[in-house]
């Protein structure tokens, strides 16, 4: 662990876990420094997460479903590393770094309803520190559990403070019956100690499914209690952003629908990655990525 940089946000700890108060705003930015009006940004910074209805129009959904299409099939690159497949039956659950994989995506990344957003929220020029499409298949499509994603990747990646904010584009459907991302509003600030060390080369298990980096029940039915669940439902199209430290995780898929997303993570250029907190090496580039270079048109 990289000793100069003082760790406000203990976790993997070996006793009991403790809920600390988050230590940094939830938004950087002012309503004049982009495209977020003064009341949703507001509103994303008591709720931790807002909506926009419409991001992408219907033409361009099409456009990147079929890219997500044509990626899921492409046979040489589900050999990959970056491809992680369900436990069960083996479809693509996720493809990570899919913005340097699609050169699609990578222009998603800069277009101006996404870049400007992101870096007024974080106040600040902005790199990716993590991309992935969530394919969430029909009938088989497994979930993710309740997790913060700032705990693992400050544990796992070295990720100093949660200055990051994750948007996550529909680009098929999202019902409450088909996997809909639910968050509990006002979680992010609160951080959720998780018990138990990090072990060794976690993520060839963890993003299939994650079993350490997982906060009690007991401390997930607080935080329910305290903050309720809301649950990002909209057409295709729609984009939620949401604040690296929301509580948030998603129900299995056994509907004829795929709940298909693509994750875009932006970190601060504020916020780069030192040592792991709480792993014994970083993650791989892929998931966590150590190119601090600021987006740029
Ligand atoms: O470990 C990670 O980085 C990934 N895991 C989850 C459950 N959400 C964030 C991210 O995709
Ligand atoms: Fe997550």
């Amino acid at each position: 662990m990289d000793t100069r940089i003082e760790d406000r946000y203990p976790t993997r700890v070996a006793g009991e876990a403790k809920s600390l108060d988050r230590a940094d705003p939830t938004v950087w930015g002012s309503e004049s420094d982009g495209p977020i009006d003064a009341a949703t940004l507001a509103s994303h910074d008591a709720k931790g997460y807002s909506i926009v209805e419409g991001l992408l129009s219907p033409a361009e959904v099409q456009t990147y479903w079929q890219e997500l299409v044509r990626l899921s099939s492409d046979e040489e690159l589900k050999a990959d590393e970056r491809v992680i497949t369900e436990k069960k039956f083996g479809e693509v659950r996720s493809i990570f770094e899919v913005h340097k994989i699609s050169e699609l995506i990578s222009e998603l990344v800069r277009d101006p309803r996404v870049l400007d957003r992101a870096r007024q929220i974080l106040g600040s020029e902005v790199y990716i520190h993590q991309s992935r499409v969530n394919y969430m298949p029909g009938f088989k499509g497994t979930g993710f559990y309740w997790h913060s994603d700032f705990e693992t990747w400050h544990a796992e990646d070295g990720m100093p403070s949660p200055r990051a904010v994750s948007c996550s584009i529909a680009l098929t459907d999202n019902y409450a019956f088909n996997g809909g991302l639910m968050v509990m509003p006002g979680s992010q600030r609160t951080f959720i100690q998780c018990v138990g060390e990090t072990p060794e080369d976690n993520y060839k298990s963890s993003l299939k499914e994650q079993e350490i980096g997982v906060p009690s029940e007991h401390e997930i039915t607080k935080l329910a209690a305290e903050c309720g669940i809301d649950q990002f439902t909209g057409p295709a199209g729609s984009a939620l952003w949401f604040d690296s430290n929301i509580m948030h995780g998603s129900g299995s898929n056994i509907t004829p629908y795929p709940r298909s997303n693509i994750f875009l993570v932006f970190n601060s250029v504020e916020n780069a990655l030192v040592e792991p907190f709480a792993a014994a090496k970083p993650r791989p580039t892929f998931i966590g990525s150590r190119d601090f270079t600021p987006i740029t048109r």
